[in-house]
């Protein structure tokens, strides 16, 4: 018996945890601890302990499918190529959109980038970042000059109090909810703000409980007490930032007064004095949010909310502080580094900057240059626009992303799908996205493949091959750069290994160019930015000045706005969504994994206790929950843990989708849709 342990990377949440992964006679059988990551000290949580389970699935794509009629035939690659390049060099560059994936690595999302803007020309580029953080990327660069988590995992437990906000952190990203149960065994206060009573709120001193959608008036109202008491940093607010009496002026209305923040959230007004108070004068405070803040109609109203509480107290650009944006998917954060998002290249260099345009163009060399120096659609707007205006876009290249069971209002977004004349999926499963596709391209998973993924800290780290892919699955950059080869674009795509990718990537990224494969071999990798060769990489950012023109940090005064779809008589309860320690987004690995399939076999709808008293429902009963957009049958699960009025479900669940029922309304700047909040009823069935 041969058997081996290969170190690598989660493929699942942003917190980059390191495990190995157990190979015997050649085939991934399970997984063991690795224990000299700094990130997750050996320790993994059920979806990365059971990562291995899904990896030789019998479910997965082994070979190239061609829809013939309305069925699927096995294709060759050969046959499979020809058709995408007879297909494709037929639309104009403005008739084409590419999805790249948080889930894939570096690599294939640079190839991604230039297989777009490069082969196809075209300007619309994007990925699910913008239905998760796309509201700190506008946010904080708007305000610190860079989008990204500004500390590190680690550093979280020299606070002396964390203050979480919008993420259900012990578990969804359980390896940093162990980090802040560090930090309050060495003595650190725990503030909790979140609609759900979830494990988080077990830890924290103060929990409060809040109304989806009230995050600007809360953290207004913390600020207004603590400018009232005279507990914010002067000197910080005087040296590092601007727009201090203009952010007063809007703070220090009644309006934010914790009386009248108590009207709009729910939280006693005693409370929000009491957390204002602790926090400000811990000395040092680290806020961490997830997509309770992001996925709103007003998410970079929400991030900049937080990014003034954290300017107002001083706690920026050091130890135990930070505005710690949580990122979702294991490498969402490099998918955005690596510009596949509508409006840069790698490193936020920006697509409508000639002196950027050009760079690309001429490292890349293709004879009849690149896409126009111009913005494209957001994955969001793409959708519309499938929706709204039949033939606008033709074809639809889809890597490593399933939109119709994590797009919102999902009746909404198959109509758009459907608009699309020829679409191609690349994925390691056929999900329900790849059944509306014409060809489907079997890909490699994480466990097949060297590469690197960037977590939410901004750390770059590896992922080794384990095993040979199942079947004819190829690599994804592998069959990025075999479609530019067939569009007639061998020359440009001449890569022989993920290394080879890297490094170019790398030379033409300045906040990556410092990086090797070698040096990303250490356990503790590198945090970007990693300017040269020689320099030991970042993890803690602003530490002397932001990333704005003048070096200052931006306060920007927000008025507090409801949701855009508010509880009525008709819709009298607030409907958020989210994930659960047990399932990941559209459940395509997580309900292959036997383990994790069996612990949480399906959906669920939480109400509150009284609510489904006044309702007549039981507990587990399968009722009826609708929206204006669709409606789901779902079993309820009847609880004290959400609050009155509110209701809860998980997205994983095709049986009972969420997004059926969501709203597809849209923040004005990010364009991520209000996931967090929209209005439903229910009926006994
Ligand atoms: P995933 O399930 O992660 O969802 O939206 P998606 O990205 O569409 O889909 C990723 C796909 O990648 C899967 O089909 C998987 O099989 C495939 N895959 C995995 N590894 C590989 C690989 O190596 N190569 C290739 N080619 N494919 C691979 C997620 C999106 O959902 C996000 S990021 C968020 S934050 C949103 N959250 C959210 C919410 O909170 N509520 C509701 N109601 N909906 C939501 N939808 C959003
Ligand atoms: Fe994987 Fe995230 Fe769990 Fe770590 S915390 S094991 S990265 S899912």
């Amino acid at each position: 018996m041969d058997l081996k342990f290969v170190q690598t990377t989660c493929p699942y949440c942003g917190t980059g945890c390191t495990f190995n992964l157990a190979v015997k006679d050649g085939k991934v059988v399970g997984s063991a601890p690795y224990q000299r990551s700094p990130v997750n000290l050996g320790k993994t949580c059920p979806k990365g302990t059971y990562a291995y389970e899904f990896v030789n699935s019998e479910d997965r794509l082994t070979t190239p499918l061609i829809k013939k009629g309305d069925e699927f035939v096995e294709a060759t690659w050969d046959e499979a190529y020809a058709l995408i390049a007879e297909k494709f060099k037929g639309y104009k560059p403005s008739e084409i959109a590419c999805l790249s994936s948080a889930r894939t690595s570096n690599e294939d999302n640079y190839a991604m980038m230039k297989l777009a803007r490069g082969v196809f020309k075209t300007t619309h580029i994007d990925h699910c970042a913008r239905l998760c953080h796309s509201s700190t990327v506008a946010g904080l660069a708007a305000v610190f000059g860079s989008g990204a988590m500004t500390n590190s995992i680690p550093d979280i437990e020299e606070s002396k109090c964390v203050f979480i906000i919008g993420s259900n952190t012990f578990e969804q990203h359980p390896l940093i909810g162990r980090r802040v149960a560090m930090a309050k065994k060495k003595g650190a206060k725990v503030i909790y703000a979140d609609p759900r009573y979830t494990p988080t709120a077990r830890q924290a001193d103060i929990y409060m409980q809040f109304k989806s959608g009230s995050d600007v008036a809360i953290l207004n109202c913390m600020m207004h007490e603590i400018i009232k008491n005279g507990w914010e940093d002067k000197e910080f607010i005087a040296n590092r930032t601007t727009g201090f009496e203009e952010l007063k002026a809007v703070v220090m209305k009644d309006d934010y007064s914790p009386e009248n923040v108590e009207k709009i959230s729910g939280i006693p007004a005693a409370q929000l004095r009491e957390a204002a108070e602790m926090y400000a004068k811990a000395g040092s405070g680290a806020l961490l949010y997830s997509m309770g803040i992001t996925q709103h109609t007003v998410g970079v109203d929400n991030v900049k909310s937080t990014a003034n509480l954290q300017m107002v107290t001083g706690y920026l650009g050091r130890p135990g502080c930070g505005v710690n944006a949580l990122r979702g998917q294991n490498n969402v954060q490099g998918a955005c580094d690596m510009g596949a998002l509508p409006v840069v290249f790698t490193g936020y260099q920006k697509v409508i900057d000639p002196a950027a345009h050009k760079k690309f163009a001429d490292a890349w060399g293709f004879p009849d240059g690149i896409c126009e120096p111009a913005n494209g659609y957001e994955v969001t707007t793409l959708i519309n626009v499938l929706a709204d205006k039949p033939g606008e876009i033709k074809g639809l290249y889809i890597m490593g992303e399933n939109p119709m069971l994590s797009d919102p209002n999902l009746n909404h977004a198959k109509h758009a799908l459907e608009n699309v004349e020829f679409m191609v999926v690349q994925d390691i499963f056929l999900t329900e996205t790849a059944e509306l596709a014409d060809v489907v391209l079997p890909a490699t998973c994480y466990a097949e493949k060297d590469g690197t993924q960037t977590s939410t800290e901004r750390r770059v780290q590896k992922w080794r091959k384990a095993q040979d892919p199942p079947g004819q699955s190829k690599l994804d950059w592998k069959i990025l750069a075999e479609v530019a080869a067939a569009m007639g674009y061998a020359d440009q795509f001449t890569w022989e290994t993920s290394e080879d990718v890297f490094n170019e990537m790398a030379s033409l990224t300045p906040s990556y160019h410092g990086m090797t494969y070698e040096r990303l071999d250490k356990p503790e990798a590198l945090h970007w930015p990693c300017p040269e060769v020689d320099h030991p990489g970042t993890p803690i950012l602003h530490t002397q000045k932001f990333g704005t023109p003048d070096g200052l940090g931006i306060l920007t005064p927000l008025e507090w706005k409801a949701p855009a779809e508010v509880p009525d008589e008709e819709y009298p309860f607030v409907l958020t969504t989210g994930r659960c320690i047990w399932h990941w987004h559209t459940g395509t690995m997580t309900r292959h994994s036997e383990t994790l399939d069996h612990e949480v076999p399906t959906g669920w709808i939480e109400i509150n206790t009284e609510d489904a008293e006044k309702l007549g429902i039981a507990d587990k009963e399968i009722i009826r929950a609708i929206t204006r957009r669709g409606e789901v049958e779902v079993p309820a699960k009847v609880t004290d843990d959400i609050m009155k009025g509110v209701m809860f479900m998980p997205f994983h669940f095709k049986e009972c989708a969420a997004n059926m029922l969501t709203n597809d309304a849209l923040d004005p700047v990010s364009k991520i849709p209000e996931y967090k909040a929209c209005a439903v009823k229910v009926e006994k069935i």
